[in-house]
C-alpha cells in the first residue's frame, strides 16, 4: 500500500493516532500537504461517505472517521494556510434558530470538509441575523441551513427573505437539509438545492460550484 492509501485506510477504519502519525511521515518525506490531504484523508472521508449514504455504516462510524480525518487535517492545516492552497469554496453552516438538533448538522460539516470545503460552523439555534453576519463577513459561497422540527424548518425561508432584504441573495447559494426537509419545500422556499443525507449535501455542494 502507498502511504495515501494507508492514511486513507486509517481514516476509514477510524484510527486516529496511525493516522496522525502517517500524516507525520508524509510530511518528513517531502510530500506536498495538498496532496497528503486530497490522497490520503479526503480519498478515505469519501469512501466513508459512500458507506453512509448506502447504510452499510452508520453515525457512531462517522463520527469517529472524522475525528480520525481530523487528526491528521490538524497537521496539514497550518501548511495549507501558509501554502495558500485554496479550499473548494466556503460553507457557512448552522441549524436554525429553535432548533437544538446538531447530530445531523455536524456531520454535514465534518463530510464538506472531507470533501474540501472550508466550513465555519456557527451551531445550533442560529438566528437570521448571525446567519446574515457570517455569510457577508466571510463572503461564503454557501450557506446551508439545517432543521429538524416541522416548525423550525419555516425559518428557513425567513432567513432566505432576509437575505433578499438584505440584497444579498445572489451572492450566496443556500442548501438545506434535515428530516422534515424535502426538495418541493427546497424549491418553495427559493433555495438552490436540498439534500437528504450529507454525502450528497457534500455532492450537491461541489455541484452548485461546478467543482
Ligand atoms: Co428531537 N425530535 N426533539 N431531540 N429528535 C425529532 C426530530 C422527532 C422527529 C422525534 C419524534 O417525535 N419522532 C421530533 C420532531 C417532530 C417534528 O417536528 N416533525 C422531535 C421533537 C418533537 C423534539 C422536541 C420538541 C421534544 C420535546 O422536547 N418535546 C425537542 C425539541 C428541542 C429543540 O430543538 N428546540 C427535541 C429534542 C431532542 C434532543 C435534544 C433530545 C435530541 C437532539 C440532540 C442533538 O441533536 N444534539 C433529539 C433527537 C436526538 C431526536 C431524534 C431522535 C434523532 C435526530 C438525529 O440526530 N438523527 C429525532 C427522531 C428522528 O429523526 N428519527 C428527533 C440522526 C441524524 C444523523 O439525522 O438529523 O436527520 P438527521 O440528519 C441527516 C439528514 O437529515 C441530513 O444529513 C444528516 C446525515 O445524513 N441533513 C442535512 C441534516 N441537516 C442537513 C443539512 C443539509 C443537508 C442535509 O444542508 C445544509
Amino acid at each position: 500500500m502507498t502511504i495515501f492509501e494507508q492514511i486513507a485506510d486509517g481514516v476509514q477504519k477510524g484510527h486516529s493516532d496511525s493516522v496522525g502519525a502517517l500524516t507525520r511521515n508524509a510530511l518528513s518525506q517531502d510530500i506536498p500537504a495538498e496532496e497528503i490531504m486530497n490522497k490520503g484523508l479526503v480519498s478515505g472521508m469519501e469512501v466513508v461517505s459512500e458507506k453512509f449514504k448506502n447504510n452499510e455504516i452508520f453515525i457512531p462510524e462517522v463520527l469517529i472517521s472524522a475525528r480520525a480525518m481530523n487528526a491528521g487535517l490538524d497537521l496539514l492545516k497550518p501548511l495549507l494556510v501558509e501554502s495558500n492552497v485554496k479550499p473548494k469554496g466556503k460553507v457557512v453552516i448552522g441549524t436554525v434558530k429553535g432548533d437544538l438538533h446538531d447530530i445531523g448538522k455536524n456531520i454535514v460539516a465534518m463530510l464538506l470538509q472531507g470533501a474540501g470545503f472550508e466550513v465555519i460552523d456557527l451551531g445550533a439555534d442560529v438566528p437570521k441575523e448571525k446567519f446574515l453576519e457570517f455569510v457577508k463577513k466571510e463572503k461564503a459561497d454557501i450557506l446551508g441551513m439545517s432543521a429538524l422540527l416541522t416548525t423550525t424548518m419555516l425559518y428557513m425561508k425567513e432567513t432566505i427573505e432576509a437575505l433578499k432584504e438584505e440584497g444579498i441573495r445572489q451572492n450566496v447559494k443556500v442548501i438545506i437539509g434535515g428530516a422534515p426537509v424535502t426538495e418541493s419545500y427546497a424549491a418553495r422556499i427559493e433555495a438552490d438545492g436540498y439534500a437528504p443525507d450529507a454525502a450528497s449535501a457534500a455532492d450537491l455542494s461541489k455541484r452548485l460550484l461546478g467543482k
